[in-house]
Parts: C-alpha cells; sequence; structure tokens
C-alpha cells in the first residue's frame, strides 16, 4: 500500500508536524480537518467512517450539536475559577455524576491519567489511615498487559517496554499478576500492606482482552474478603463503550473507585473523575490533592450535558445491539480468511487479530497495510500491538451505516489478500 498517496495539502501538515511536534506517535497517514456523528474528513474533503472515536473519548459523535451549544454558552459565561473558589456548576455536577453511577462522592479531575493518579492517591492514604498498614507500605495490585496512562507512576506499573523503557527510576509498590486470573489475585491479596486492585474491566491497549465472565465479580469479592480497595479503571470501557455505563454492571458487583474520562465529556474537553464512597474519599482533606483546571465550570458543563446525551440517546442499548451484529459479521470474515484469526469484544469495543505475513513477492501484509487499505476504503482505524486493529466507532452510529462499514472491512480484508 502507498503510504505517500497523499497530496500536498496533507504532505504539508504532516511535514510541518513532523518538523515541529516531537515524535511521540507515529499516526496513520490522514489529515484530519473536520468532524460530525460518525464521520471526519480530511484536509481535502475526503469523507471516512471514525472507527477510533479517540481511542473511546468521542462515543456521543463528533461536535454533537448539543455538546457545541453548552461550550459555547458556558465559554462567554465562565470557563475557570481554580478551586479557590466555589463555582456555580461543580455542586450540580458533582451531584449529578454520583446520581448518574451511584457513589456518594467524586472528584474532578482533566485528563485520564490525572484520575488514575488520584485513585493511586486515594488508596494509599485509605490504606494507612484506615487498614492501618505501616507508613510507606502499601502496595496496590495491577495486571500484565496494564494500560492506565503515560505519567511516571504509572507507567511504573506497566509491563510494556514501549511504555516504560528508559524512564526510572520507577515509583515503588506495584505487584504485577496475570490478567483474568483469580487464583493469582487471591494470593497476592495475602499481603496486608495491600490496599487495592486497579484493573481494566476489559483492557483495551493489550488489544481489547475480554476476561472470563465472572473474573471481575469474583475479583471485586476477593478484594472485599481481604479489605482491599477495587478500582475499575473505566477511562476506555465507560459511558456505554461496552453496552452499559459502566463496563463492570456487566459484572453484577459494585467497585468501590471508578475511575473515568474521555467520553465524560464526549471528547469535546478534557474531563475526568473518580467516584466512591464517603468512607473511602473522606481521606481527602482540604490541600490534599486538587488541580488547576479540576471541576471547572466549562467541563462541569460539558460534561453533564455529554451524560445526558449517552442516556438519552440510549448509546448503551445501541451499543449492545450492535456489538452484537458487529462481531457477527467480523466471525464471517474470520471464517473465511485464514489470516483473519480472531474477533473479541464487548458492546462496541472490539478488535480484529490479523495474521501478519508477507506476500509471495515478499511485500508485508501487516495489521498497518490493511488500515491503510481502510482509509482508501473510507474508514479509519489504527493497529495496536502489531497485529490487532481496534474498531470502536461513536455509540451514535446506526445499523445501516454499521452494516456499509461491515462491507468497507470486508472489502479492504479481500484486497489484503
Ligand atoms: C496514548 C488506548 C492507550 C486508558 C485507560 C487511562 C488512560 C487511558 C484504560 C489515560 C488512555 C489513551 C491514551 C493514548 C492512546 C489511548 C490508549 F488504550 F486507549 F488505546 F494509550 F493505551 N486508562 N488511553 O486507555 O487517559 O491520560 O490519556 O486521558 O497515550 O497514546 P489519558
Amino acid at each position: 500500500m502507498q503510504e505517500t498517496r497523499l497530496n500536498t495539502r496533507s504532505q504539508q501538515a504532516i511535514a510541518l508536524e513532523d518538523k515541529y511536534g516531537a515524535h511521540n506517535y507515529h499516526p496513520l497517514p490522514v489529515v484530519l480537518d473536520r468532524g460530525k456523528g460518525v464521520f471526519v474528513w480530511d484536509v481535502d474533503g475526503k469523507r471516512y467512517y471514525d472507527f477510533l472515536s479517540a481511542y473511546s473519548a468521542v462515543n456521543q459523535g463528533h461536535c454533537h450539536p448539543r455538546l457545541v451549544k453548552a461550550m459555547q454558552e458556558q465559554a462567554a459565561e465562565i470557563t475557570l475559577t481554580s478551586r479557590a473558589f466555589y463555582n456555580s456548576k461543580l455542586g450540580s455536577y458533582a451531584e449529578y455524576v454520583c446520581k448518574t453511577f451511584g457513589y456518594e462522592k467524586m472528584l474532578p479531575m482533566n485528563t485520564g491519567a490525572e484520575a488514575v493518579e488520584t485513585a493511586l492517591k486515594l488508596a494509599r492514604r485509605w490504606g494507612y489511615e484506615k487498614k492501618g498498614i505501616a507508613k510507606d507500605q502499601a502496595r496496590i495490585i495491577v495486571c500484565e498487559g496494564n494500560f492506565h496512562g503515560r505519567t511516571i507512576t504509572i507507567i511504573s506499573a506497566s509491563t510494556d517496554p514501549d511504555s516504560n523503557t528508559r524512564f526510572g527510576p520507577y515509583t515503588p509498590g506495584f505487584v504485577v499478576i496475570p490478567y483474568n486470573d483469580i487464583p493469582a489475585l487471591e494470593k497476592a491479596l495475602e499481603d496486608p500492606n495491600v490496599c487495592a486492585f486497579l484493573v481494566e474491566p476489559i483492557q483495551g491497549e493489550a488489544g481489547v482482552f475480554v476476561p472470563a465472565d465472572d473474573f471481575i465479580a469474583k475479583a471485586i469479592r476477593a478484594c472485599k474478603a481481604k479489605n482491599v480497595l477495587f478500582m475499575a479503571d473505566e477511562v476506555q470501557t465507560g459511558i456505554a463503550r461496552t453496552g452499559r455505563m459502566l463496563c463492570s454492571e456487566h459484572s453484577g458487583e459494585r467497585p468501590d473507585v471508578v475511575i473515568l474520562g474521555k467520553a465524560v465529556s464526549g471528547g469535546m474537553y478534557p474531563v475526568s473523575l473518580v467516584l466512591a464512597d464517603d468512607a473511602v474519599m473522606e481521606v481527602f482533606t482540604p490541600g490534599s490533592h486538587g488541580s488547576t483546571f479540576g471541576g471547572n465550570p466549562m467541563a462541569a458543563r460539558i460534561a453533564m450535558e455529554a451524560l445526558d446525551i449517552v442516556k438519552e440517546e440510549k448509546l448503551a442499548e445501541n451499543a449492545e445491539r450492535l456489538g452484537q451484529l458487529f462481531r457477527s459479521e467480523m466471525q464471517k470474515l474470520v471464517d473465511e480468511f485464514s489470516y483473519v484469526k480472531l474477533v473479541r469484544g464487548k458492546g462496541l469495543l472490539n478488535a480484529l487479530i490479523i495474521e501478519p505475513r508477507k506476500t509471495a513477492d515478499g511485500s508485508p501484509r501487516t495489521a498497518w497495510e490493511l488500515c491503510l487499505l481502510l482509509r482508501d476504503n473510507g474508514l479509519l482505524a489504527k493497529p495496536t500491538h502489531g497485529d490487532i486493529i481496534r474498531f470502536a466507532p461513536p455509540l451514535v452510529i446506526t445499523e445501516e451505516q454499521l452494516m456499509e462499514c461491515c462491507r468497507i472491512i470486508a472489502l479492504s480484508v479481500r484486497q489484503f489478500a
């Protein structure tokens, strides 16, 4: 596939970013300029289906009119006060999210990583003050293949060399166990210094690893039995992406701490938050944590509108129904093409595993080349970890649009032969 089948406008934009921007990404060669609903357009006006949704931040669809309106209105009133003073939006926002997700308290932050760091600090302080763990001895269990963000402490828990090599020294206090492994968790929970278990209900970056149906439920019960906080990182799986408001709802059990980000704002603005009950959240005392933008009125206004949209447009139900349809359509490709190994996912968080190979003339046929073909055929997706393509469209997609995308994927897989 020609990576350079781009015209001058795209090439100019790419050249500028390459010259002046750090090379901390390897983007697919397409230059996006506009978005609306499930569609994005490049600088030449070519339209694509967005099957990444900015890594599940745009669940409500690009530039949702209600979010644009909310943002414009709030921008003309007040956007940022800092928490040195109260503002007229935070209280109602806090009440709204606590009642939406069924928790007693929320702590507002901005990025997903900040919310994860908040949860780590919450767990450690809870461990010292409520569980009686000795000073600086708190341990937090994490899983192999985890992705929780890019800060030094968070990558100290990572097992992905791309995320953590040559960034040491690392933050101590993490215990790594295999994902989806209850016996390993139970063994790690024997350590009385463990204050929390931090886990993604589905591992997104690792390649949409869906654990056993009873993994989360058993893990929550095992943590409860050992007075350990179960902390669900729902930054990517939350906000209706997997067919429920929270992915952990599929388990029938309730996490002690929930971490949200991305689609809390529908992709309009960095908004994240941590949910917990009073008995946990009360360890944060005035001056013990915060951020300049955390809980600002713009974030509050957008997030309430974004969550309203999820409920009123029944996006979780849509994700559940169309996710099943998508996986059954992809299964037909698995059955037909030897190099399409499997499809897995929940709701509209899915992935296709492509076996890397070379054609007779030696040209590569990896997930990257298939994503270039998909791009040429009008659908944008990105591989993760080489052979896995994540498919995560905005949850506002219709059945008709989803079926058209399945046809585009099937066409591309055929061309990929
Ligand atoms: C990148 C993917 C990566 C997350 C979970 C916390 C965060 C994320 C479960 C941190 C962020 C983003 C980050 C972005 C690509 C994307 C990602 F899994 F979604 F594909 F990296 F793994 N918990 N995920 O998925 O939230 O600070 O980014 O707001 O860093 O390349 P953030």
